[in-house]
């Protein structure tokens, strides 16, 4: 998996190292790992050099809305009041590869940086706050798998007082960042460590699953097969935002890959000449610009086989030459359309069928996944082409989860010694904690409105069964507290015959800034739904380089998993709560 930083050094001078010493970097990298004199910083993830400084947030709630455990991101990342129960786990529970430092630091940023045009649960802990224009006062483009539509956003007006779209902040800051850069970074060599991929001959790193591991001695550390893919990029740090505002030369020579299907772009590179002019003088001399956000809609629009049928019948050429199945007529009735910019400014624009998806819009049809896989039988992405239940993976086969199994919720009471479901005492009613997706927002976005407030109650609450309400005498309405070893959460009681006995709802995203009361557990004001997660990661999510289980970036990776936590719940003796 990818995680950065990656080593416990600073790849530029391992990079430099290497050149000193006239071996290639990737050997270099490979020898000093061996020697145990270079490490992932993973494997010491709380030693000052290998945790990172700088956060910058965009487009995201980071500690509002996605990021499991917040108790412990306010501690531990931020060093600010936190509502941290547990204790350090002890030794027999500690991981054995990983180092246990006795003091996990605290506050181990210096800098969290957030654009957003709300202010949520994480702009209020950031330490710079970038106005960003809404989506009615910037261009950009949207689309989703789930729609057949790609559309433009367009400013009714024009960024209010200080507020820029985010491609304005970024390139501003990219700006200064060269500027400073030129003396202090210059041009440099990195080395970055790439995981294996999906779609890629990567896939066949672990022939029938069998995972060796070169640090046990099972095997040598070979780059792209028992290790990550060790890759050097050539970094000019002084000309970052010139390369930013340009389309670079990579195309030229690499084309543009999605799914395994390289599309080669030149009559593209030139239409975007034309179509937004090229960069006069400096690093991207010639190349295509991308100085405004309109550049960036119009390359994006000329890059993708969805908006252009040109590069999606190319697309599906290659891939018929592969499987020998009939493709490329699916995109055939769109081989001469380009969808530029200002289409879909007239209006919301469907887009032509392409091998980057696996659904058919073809005669305006709606879209559905895997109908060219059903249809025009084109392998599925598996390791057996076909749709694949059996997993053959060593660790699949550890888990016990070789073929699809009921896997019941985590016993975390005999694992982590916390309390029983259903035990009822002077604390309260242990249940089950669950988060799902809110009704009355879209994560954390829309709740602040009027007429969601109004229909949602308006501030945190807690969904719960009516046999659990009676076991602590709430009724509906009633302020509850909610505590169990990550935080603490004051919420209002939803009693619902609904809920099942044992198992209590917080819908995910309610932020920090609507009627949070203190609770009585710390004085502290309450916390939010992810007070009360940690995170939890799935070992088999981890696997890689082996078929369709390898690593694809926003497609498959590891994710937190928050949905065994348990929580005790209780009335709130004093039912008048005080902000
Ligand atoms: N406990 C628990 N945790 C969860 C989940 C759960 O079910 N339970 N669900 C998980 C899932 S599936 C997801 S997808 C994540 C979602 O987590 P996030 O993506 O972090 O949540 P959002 O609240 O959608 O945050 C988006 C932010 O971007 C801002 N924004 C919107 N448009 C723009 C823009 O054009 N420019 C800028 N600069 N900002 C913009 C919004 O104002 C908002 O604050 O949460 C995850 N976390
Ligand atoms: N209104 C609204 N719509 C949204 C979103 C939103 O925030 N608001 N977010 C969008 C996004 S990004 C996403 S990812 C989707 C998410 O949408 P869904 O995938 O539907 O996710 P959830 O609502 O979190 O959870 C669905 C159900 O899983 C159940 N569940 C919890 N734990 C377990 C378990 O261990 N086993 C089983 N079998 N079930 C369990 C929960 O009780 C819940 O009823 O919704 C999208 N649509
Ligand atoms: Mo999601």
């Amino acid at each position: 998996m990818p995680s950065y930083p990656t080593f416990d050094r600073n790849p530029l001078d391992l990079a430099d190292d290497a050149a000193a010493a006239g071996r290639p970097v990737a050997d270099h990298v490979v020898d000093e790992l061996k020697a145990g004199r270079l490490k992932f910083a993973g494997e010491d993830p709380d030693a000052p050099e290998n945790f990172p400084r700088v956060l910058t947030i965009w487009r995201a709630n980071l500690l509002g809305s996605s990021a499991k455990g917040n108790e412990y991101f306010l501690k531990h990342l931020l060093g600010t009041d936190s509502s941290v129960r547990a204790t350090e786990a002890p030794p027999d529970a500690r991981p054995r590869d990983v180092v246990w430092r006795e003091e996990a630091p605290e506050g181990k940023l210096d800098l969290l940086l957030t654009l957003d045009f709300r202010m949520t649960s994480t702009t209020v802990f950031s330490d710079i706050v970038l106005p960003a224009a809404t989506w009615y006062e910037k261009y950009d483009l949207s689309s989703t798998d789930m729609h057949p539509f790609v559309h433009a956003f367009n400013p009714a007006i024009p960024p209010p007082w200080q507020t820029r779209s985010d491609w304005d902040a970024f390139h501003t800051i990219a700006k200064e960042f060269s500027r400073q850069a030129a003396g202090h970074l210059g041009e440099r060599t990195d080395v970055v460590a790439a995981p294996l991929l999906h779609d890629t001959p990567d896939e066949l790193a672990n022939p029938h699953g069998r995972v060796r591991d070169w640090k046990a001695g099972e095997c040598e550390p070979v780059p792209g097969r028992t290790m990550p893919k060790l890759v050097t990029v050539e970094r000019d740090y002084a000309a970052v935002a010139d390369k930013m505002a340009a389309l670079g030369p990579l195309l030229d020579t690499l084309g543009a890959t999605t799914k395994g299907i390289t599309f080669k772009v030149d009559r593209e590179l030139e239409y975007l000449r034309h179509k937004n002019g090229t960069v006069r003088g400096g690093t991207a001399d010639g190349r295509p610009s991308l100085a405004r956000d309109t550049h960036a809609c119009e390359a994006i629009l000329a890059l993708s086989g969805t908006t252009n049928g040109h590069l999606a019948t190319q697309g599906f050429n290659s891939l018929e030459a592969r499987t020998g199945t009939r493709l490329a007529d699916l995109a055939a009735e769109h081989q001469g359309k380009q969808i530029t910019f200002a289409d879909t400014q007239a209006a919301p624009v469907p887009v032509i069928t392409s091998p980057e998806w696996s659904g058919s819009e073809t005669g305006g049809r709606r879209y559905s996944p895997f109908t060219v896989n059903v249809e025009r039988l084109k392998p599925w992405h598996t390791l057996t082409g076909r749709q694949h239940f059996y997993l053959d993976h060593d660790w699949m086969s550890a888990l016990g989860e070789g073929l699809p199994v009921y896997r019941p919720p985590l016993n975390m009471d005999a694992l982590f010694g916390e309390p029983r479901i259903g035990d009822v005492g002077e604390l309260g009613v242990t249940v089950r904690y669950l988060t799902p997706h809110n009704k009355w927002s879209i994560h954390s976005e829309y709740q602040d409105n009027l007429f969601m407030l109004s229909l949602s109650r308006g501030g945190p609450t807690i969904w719960m069964s009516k046999e659990d309400a009676e076991k602590i005498g709430v009724h509906d309405n009633d302020w509850v507290e909610a505590v169990n070893r990550n935080g603490v959460v004051a919420a209002r009681a939803i009693v619902s015959h609904r809920m099942p006995e044992g198992t209590v709802y917080m819908h995910h995203a309610q932020d920090r800034l609507i009627d949070v009361p203190r609770t009585e557990t710390t004085g502290r004001r309450g916390g939010i739904h992810n007070s009360l997660t940690r995170l939890l990661i799935k070992p088999s999510h981890l696997i890689g380089g082996y078929a369709q289980l390898s690593y694809a970036f926003n497609y498959i990776g590891p994710t937190g998993n928050q949905r065994d936590e348990v929580t005790v719940v209780r009335r709130r003796s004093n039912q008048e709560v005080t902000y």
